[in-house]
């Protein structure tokens, strides 16, 4: 191989204070590990020097421990975006240190080659296996490496041994051109491919080939307990009543379901839905429970943008990769999210909420309006052009002190104009073809926590009696939150 060989040090060592990096990947999947943990030792080092060390943070989404989690400890990051998972990083989101916009995933791309967010020096690419044409056979995530690698000036490769060269043939790479010269995206079915099974990047920009031999460690989900087993159900009840009436049509449509432990829960439900016929998913993370579903013959096809699966599946996968190539295909974000293509597949689209408000809207990201959780990552790409846009949630959180459901949201990611449907534990509320005050006694009396109920229907009667299309107070809109931040409890509230 051509390309200068080096260790995770010297490689480190070519980027300087300032820098812009962008990273392959999506979830732990496919993130670049040991460059960016050494980066972290360098930053390290140059503080305790008394030098300026910070780099901005262009990645997939989440990311791993070697990349947030060690450059957020060393206080080495600047800019972050679009989307964060890790605790540390969190904290240094939330106290200001860094500087973290999460953006919508399916536009990151365009704004990256639009040059709305600067120059990137350089994209560091997980890889499992490359030529001297510069191309590269990705691993178990994608994201934006198409595009990170495209505008980027040099190119590091982590070559990862401890991953399957295999698995070569499961990608389909492709970016759509730049207006005023973008055409239709010739997805028709989940399945179409319509790019190439390896990234292809110039190989004069290709700096250094580090070679590695990492796992991802994909954190498992917390079991499936009453309340995520419930909404389980009600998610499927509602997807079947949905089928029998009619308003889905015989062959079904595709579906596509968020990342967490609550959507991990939703799959497992629709193992045990008879009524619904073998599906097909157009989502942006695979989880481990899909692999089950297509063992299973549930689910006939998938199309995704990461395999973030836990490292005994990933095995499991890769021990019988011919047969999965035929389910599975990864593509760069900006295709699994792309709204032409969900508006044209007619996907369902299941999303999880922090928290929803009577009428409707969604905060996916705030804690209290004001603590970043993640980021909305690919919640609204889907929700806003669904064929139906489910938003899920647990109806209480922190052992019932808060409730989800609440006057008005704390913060805005998904307007009621994008949500159709809201489920909790508690039941169904269907909110197509309802003004505000009609959504709001039918997420008040079929969502919210029967130990919330009566302080929700007193302040949707705060406004009985005045104009307006929307029974609002805005004195009394954030009640809910402030009495949990003075008192701990969101039930003391009193009007
Ligand atoms: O906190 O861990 O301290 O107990 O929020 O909640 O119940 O573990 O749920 O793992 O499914 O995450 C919305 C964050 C849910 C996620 C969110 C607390 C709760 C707990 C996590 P603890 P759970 P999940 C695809 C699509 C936005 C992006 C998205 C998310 C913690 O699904 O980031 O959907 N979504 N992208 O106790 C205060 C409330 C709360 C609350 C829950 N109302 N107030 N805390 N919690 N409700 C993803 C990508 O694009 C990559």
């Amino acid at each position: 191989m051509k390309y200068p060989k080096m260790t995770a040090e010297e490689a480190a060592d070519l980027i300087k204070n300032g820098d812009t990096l962008s990273f392959s990947g999506f979830t732990a999947a496919g993130t670049p590990r040991e460059v960016p943990a050494a980066l972290a030792r360098r930053a390290k080092r140059e503080h305790a020097k008394g030098r300026e060390f910070k780099v901005d943070l262009f990645t997939g989404a989440v990311t791993n421990d070697g990349l947030d989690d060690a450059l957020a400890k060393a206080h080495a990051v600047g800019r972050r975006m679009p989307f964060n998972g890790s605790s540390v990083m969190r904290s240094a989101i939330n106290s200001g240190e860094v500087n973290y916009f999460d953006m919508h995933l399916s536009v990151v791309g365009q704004y990256v080659r639009y040059g709305f967010l600067g120059k990137v020096d350089f994209c560091i690419i997980e890889a499992v296996d490359l030529n001297d044409k510069g191309e590269i056979v990705l691993s178990g995530g994608v994201g934006c490496v198409d595009t990170y690698s495209q505008v980027c000036e040099k190119i590091i490769v982590e070559l990862n041994h401890a991953y399957d060269v295999r698995i070569r043939g499961i990608h389909d790479i492709y970016t759509p051109a730049s207006p005023p010269h973008r055409r239709e995206i010739p997805i028709y079915e989940p399945s179409d491919r319509i790019g190439s099974p390896v990234l292809k990047v110039d190989p004069k920009k290709i700096v250094a080939v580090v070679d590695c031999n990492y796992r991802y460690n994909v954190k498992p989900f917390t079991p499936v307990d009453e309340v995520t087993a419930q909404l389980g159900r009600n998610v499927a009840q509602f997807l079947t009543d949905e089928y029998l009436s009619g308003r889905i049509p015989p062959e079904f449509l595709p579906l596509q379901s968020g990342v967490g432990n609550i959507s991990n829960a939703i799959l497992h439900s629709l193992q045990e839905a008879p009524e619904i016929p073998p599906f097909k998913l157009y989502t942006e993370v695979l989880q481990d429970q899909v692999i089950e579903l297509i063992d299973m013959g549930r689910c006939t096809f998938a199309s995704s943008g990461s395999l973030a699966l836990s490292d005994e599946v990933y095995d499991k996968v890769m021990s019988n990769i011919e047969f999965y190539k035929q389910h599975i295909i990864l593509r760069p974000y900006e295709l699994s999210n792309h709204p032409e293509i969900v508006r044209r597949l007619g996907i369902i689209a299941i999303n999880t909420a922090l928290e929803a408000d009577i009428f409707g809207n969604v905060n996916s990201t705030h804690v209290m309006g004001t603590k970043m959780m993640n980021g909305v990552g690919g919640a609204a790409d889907f929700a806003r052009n669904a064929y139906i846009s489910v938003f899920i949630c647990p109806s209480v959180a922190k052992g019932g002190s808060i409730s989800a459901i609440v006057p008005y949201v704390s913060h805005l990611d998904s307007s009621e104009h994008s949500v159709m449907i809201l489920i909790t534990e508690q039941g169904v509320a269907d909110l197509r073809g309802k003004n505000p005050r009609q959504r709001a006694e039918t997420i008040i009396e079929n969502c919210a926590h029967p130990s919330y109920r009566p302080l929700l229907r007193q302040y949707l009667h705060l406004m009985d009696g005045t104009d307006g299309h929307t029974p609002m107070s805005l004195s009394k809109a954030f009640s809910f939150h402030e009495e949990f931040m003075k008192s701990g409890d969101m039930h003391n509230v009193r009007f």
